[in-house]
């Protein structure tokens, strides 16, 4: 098997829905999306599936990948799913979208995904509530649902400007302009990017490293810092003042901060 290839232990069986699968490979847990015959369309069961995976880690987990079987990230919302649904029922399933995205972006663990082939819509959506996101090249973006007559509902007003800006954004749902793998890294749809096929062991790397950060560093990361970037500057200095504090008196922190006095720490090198 190559590295990229899936040789966790599988976990949850039982608790997902048969477009998942779940395995845990040490301290990194993978969530793959396994429904390639339609292209990863994402339906209910999936985003309940979804919210359930990021509920229910093993507590050994200390970082997560979400990645995908077949040639396409996700093809985004079932379109199969909508045709009858009414207006609050509309309402109510983008908030479940909503609180399923939550659980990835302000969950326990940094989630590193793995963008190929088609990134669309919701599929988009899922991606950008995670914290690192790596493309390979063939990957592409798109919010489609201008197109369908529909408005995004799983975050994308949120999230997506906070990456790309609102005028992109609104460039992508009213002419339906696609953005392709590179166009996207420059951008900032991704922050890495990876030869085809080479995306899911570069993923597995990357959070292989956030797992062996100091867990409160995590947890600032994930919780901390996007409060702060948003906070009023006076309020924000003041959290950063106070995360930082915690972080430091962490025993964690003296541990590793006297290996590097010690020299038995690595050196800021890069990868
Ligand atoms: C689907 C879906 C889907 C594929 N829902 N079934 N998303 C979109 O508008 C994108 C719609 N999909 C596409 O444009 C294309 O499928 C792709 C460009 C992604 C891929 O093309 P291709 O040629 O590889 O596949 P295909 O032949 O179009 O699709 C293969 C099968 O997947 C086919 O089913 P089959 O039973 O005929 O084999 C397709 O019907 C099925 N399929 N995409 C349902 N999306 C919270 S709000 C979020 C709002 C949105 O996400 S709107 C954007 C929806």
């Amino acid at each position: 098997m190559g590295l990229g290839e899936h040789v966790g232990e599988r976990i949850l069986e039982g608790a997902l829905p048969s477009s998942l699968r779940a395995e845990q490979r040490g301290e990194v847990a993978v969530l793959t999306l396994a429904r390639p015959e339609k292209r990863n369309a994402l339906n209910d069961d999936t985003i309940l599936g979804i919210e359930a995976f990021f509920l229910s880690l093993p507590a050994a987990v200390k970082a997560a990948v979400v990645a995908a079987e077949g040639d396409n990230f996700s093809a985004g919302l079932d379109l199969s799913d909508i045709a009858e649904r009414s207006t609050v029922d509309g309402v109510a399933h983008s908030m479940m979208w909503h609180r399923a995205f939550e659980r990835i972006e302000f969950g326990r663990v940094p989630v590193v995904s793995v963008l190929k082939g088609a990134v669309v819509g919701g599929g988009l959506e899922l991606a950008c509530a995670t914290h690192i996101r790596v493309a390979e090249r063939g990957a592409y973006y798109a919010l489609p649902e201008g197109q369908r007559g529909i408005f995004v509902g799983g975050g994308a007003s949120v999230r997506v400007p906070r990456l790309i800006g609102v005028a992109r954004m609104a460039d992508m749902m009213l002419t339906g302009r696609v953005h392709d793998a590179e166009s996207g890294y420059a951008l900032g749809l991704s922050q890495y990017l990876v030869g085809p096929g080479e995306g899911l062991a570069k993923a597995l790397d990357l959070a292989a490293r956030i797992a062996a950060n100091a867990p409160i560093t995590n947890f600032a990361v994930i919780h901390a810092l996007p409060r702060i970037a948003e906070a009023d500057p006076r309020q924000g200095f003041m959290m950063e003042s106070l995360m930082a504090a915690i972080a430091q008196g962490s025993d964690d922190a003296k541990d590793r901060l006297r290996a590097f006095l010690d020299k038995r720490a690595k050196k800021v090198t890069e990868f």
